[in-house]
């Protein structure tokens, strides 16, 4: 195939077969993928509302092709499989099995699917990246401040808007995980339903400051302390991994705030 018959059904279609091939489904439901614009102003004002080190499309694209010109970025979203979901209704104060699985292995699929994206359009001649395999997660995680969120490119596709928990709140709900790739192949972006209201999904319930077992979420999306949630990880989960869930490494969190709460699996 040549570059130029790549459409975004291609894209879609690559994606649902690597949702099969890296073990994706086992964790969630089938993906939705949509598309922006890499000269999408609100990737330059992410340096202003996220910080000066989140890159734009252009930066992420060049760390490994200086000379192209980035023109698309896709952004895909996995759901949380409806048994993970279910079992963590019931939960108070950690994960249950499966959404512990879903962080921990789930996330590895995930990173293969990104991967295998981006090594799919290099091999038909576009160069691509998938910018999160670039960053430094554990400056990411220690700081609270990725160089790529993929929740503000997610935002920028169309794919959803925040919520008071900080979740992106899509058409399937909050109970999920993204990815992203940039690329040079330029392909029709997607409309944002929402304009630029960033916040226009979410109800303002307070339902998952309610299930918050941390004390991590505010009544609005400024009073939320990001630093209480991961302290609330890494002293009450973390430390059960072994013995409750039987592997030795691989991040976990209680994602308490996704689950029993309008949001959970659909746009309230
Ligand atoms: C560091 C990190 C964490 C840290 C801190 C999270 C944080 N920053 O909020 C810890 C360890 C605590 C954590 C916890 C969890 N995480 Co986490 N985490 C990340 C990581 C690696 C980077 C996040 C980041 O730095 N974002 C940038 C900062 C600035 O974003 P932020 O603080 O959330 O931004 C807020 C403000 O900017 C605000 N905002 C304020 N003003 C304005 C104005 C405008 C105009 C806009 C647009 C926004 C805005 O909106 C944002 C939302 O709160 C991402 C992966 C990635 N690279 O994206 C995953 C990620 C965010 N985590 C994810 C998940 C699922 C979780 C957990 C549920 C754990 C679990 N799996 O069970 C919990 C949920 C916590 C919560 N309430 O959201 C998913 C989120 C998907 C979703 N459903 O929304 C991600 C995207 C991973 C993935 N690949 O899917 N995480
Ligand atoms: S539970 Fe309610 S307040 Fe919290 S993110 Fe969902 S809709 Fe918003
Ligand atoms: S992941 Fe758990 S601790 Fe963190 S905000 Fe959600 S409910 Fe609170």
């Amino acid at each position: 195939m040549e570059s130029s018959d790549i459409t975004r059904k291609t894209i879609e279609d690559v994606v649902n077969h690597l949702y099969e091939a890296t073990g994706a489904a086992t964790f969630f439901e089938p993906p939705t993928v949509k598309f922006a614009s890499a000269d999408d102003r609100w990737f330059t004002e992410f340096k202003t509302i996220v910080g000066p080190e989140h890159w734009t499309p252009q930066e992420a694209l060049n760390l490994l092709y200086p000379d192209a010109t980035a023109k698309t970025v896709i952004s895909f979203c996995c759901p949380n499989s409806q048994a993970a979901r279910e079992g963590n209704r019931k939960e108070t104060a950690k994960p249950c099995e499966l959404w512990a699985r879903i962080r921990s292995f789930g996330d590895l699929a995930l990173q293969n699917m990104r991967n295998q994206l981006a090594r799919w359009l290099q091999e038909h001649g576009v160069p691509s990246v998938a910018p999160f395999q670039q960053d430094d997660y554990k400056e990411a995680t220690k700081n609270l401040r990725a160089r790529w969120s993929e929740r503000h490119v997610a935002f920028v596709t169309g794919m959803g808007t925040f919520g008071l928990s900080g979740g992106l709140i899509t058409e399937h709900g909050v109970a999920h995980r993204l990815a992203s790739v940039v690329t040079a192949l330029e392909l029709p972006a997607d409309e944002r339903p929402y304009g630029d209201d960033y916040t226009a999904w979410c109800i303002k319930c307070g339902a998952c400051r309610r299930r918050c077992p941390a004390g991590s979420i505010g009544n609005t999306l400024a009073e939320r302390d990001k630093t209480k949630c991961k302290e609330y990880q890494m002293k009450n989960i973390v430390p059960l991994r072994a013995d409750t869930y039987g592997w030795m490494d691989l991040g976990l969190g209680c994602g308490l705030c996704q689950t029993a709460v309008p949001c959970e699996y659909k746009k309230p």
